[in-house]
């Protein structure tokens, strides 16, 4: 079988962009690239010495790094090399790292970036993920990216993407034009194209939600998972309950599946936990292309306005009939809008 890598596929849809002169493209690449280094270290994650706190030395008396710092500073590494992005907003850093350069003066992207979500699991082997989001800057070219870059609507994103490392190493990405995955063949090193313009089932028989937190759920999302627990033949019910605690996993298993994946505010977090400009806005993007639903219970999350680089937002994410029924839960038992 003749396989397409991520790179040549990159290459071929270019034209899909034609007042754009390949920088795109080239930033699609360095993420690729910064995510195979990064997949590296992950499946090493027991073998090495990287578990550790930062701070500790490792026996080759090497400053031993946990893997999200590794992993950040690769994205942000491969960044600055690559001359194409003029600021990031990463998840693990409080302000907006500005990039200026001989290479970057001209970059026209800003990436927001949670470089490796669910970073709790690393420890006992379960899948961890990144996700990215692609905005064009709103600041004059020829000078550092600004905040007010990432506060933009997630109507706005050039592209969204996330890599799962799991069992094993998957790529998943849009430019708006439908979403396309691509599984890293180890062998060859290269990210292949395994699941072309991928659509997530409008019906789905898994729901994804933290239920610990049951007690301090809004009524409309109690509601809504009995009704999931409920036994009625003609939509399929009770369904499943999935919950890996990893973010892309949970939402990567519901978009081949089909499923919701519930994050609500609760009492302990009025705003929910997951933040809007680099997790919910890159994932309700890809959700949309491929023919989901995201909202915040109320609101489309790619509408709803980002004042605060680190904002929160509830979140129901999945295949659309799920996503609009607990919309209709949330309508009827939680009149408060957040
Ligand atoms: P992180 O970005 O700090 O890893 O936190 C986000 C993670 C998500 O991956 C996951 O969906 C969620 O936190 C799990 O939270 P909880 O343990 O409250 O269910
Ligand atoms: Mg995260």
């Amino acid at each position: 079988m003749k396989v397409k890598t991520l790179g040549q596929f990159i290459i071929e849809r270019q034209s899909d962009f034609p007042y754009a002169k390949g920088e795109l493209s080239r930033l699609l690449r360095d993420i690729g690239i910064a995510s195979k280094i990064v997949n590296r270290a992950v499946t090493k994650a027991g073998l090495i010495e990287i578990l550790g706190e930062t701070g500790d030395t490792n026996v080759h008396g090497e400053q031993v790094k946990k893997l999200d710092v590794f992993a950040n500073e690769q994205f942000i590494a491969a960044f600055k090399a690559g001359g194409e992005v003029c600021a990031i907003a990463s998840e693990e850093n409080d302000d907006i790292i500005p990039i200026y350069s001989d290479i970057s003066k001209n970059a026209k992207y800003v990436v927001g970036i949670d470089p490796l979500d669910g970073s709790g699991n690393i420890d006992v082997n379960v899948s961890v993920g990144t996700i990215f989001a692609i905005y064009r800057r709103k600041s004059e070219v020829d000078s550092a990216g600004q905040l007010s870059d990432f506060l933009q609507s997630g109507l706005k994103q050039i592209a969204a993407g996330y890599v799962v490392y799991g069992s094993s190493c998957m790529l998943v990405y849009s430019t708006g034009r439908g979403v396309n995955g691509f599984t890293l063949d180890p062998s060859i090193g290269e990210f292949c194209l395994s699941h072309p313009d991928i659509k997530i089932p409008e019906h789905g028989k898994i729901y994804s939600i933290n239920e610990g937190n049951y007690l301090r759920f809004p009524d409309g999302v109690k509601k809504y998972i009995k009704y999931c627990q409920e036994e009625d033949k003609s939509t399929d019910r009770p369904y499943s309950s999935r919950y890996i605690g990893s973010f892309v996993a949970d939402f990567h298993r519901n978009l081949m599946k089909g499923g919701i994946f519930i994050y609500p505010s609760t009492a302990k977090s009025p705003q929910g936990k997951l933040r809007l400009l680099y997790e919910c806005h890159p994932m309700a993007f890809i959700v949309e292309q491929a023919g989901g639903m995201a909202t915040d219970g109320f609101q489309r999350i790619l509408e709803k306005k980002i004042a605060l680089l680190h904002q929160r937002t509830p979140l129901f994410i999945g295949s659309k009939a799920m996503v609009e029924k607990a919309m209709e839960f949330m309508r009827e038992f939680s009149s408060e809008k957040v």
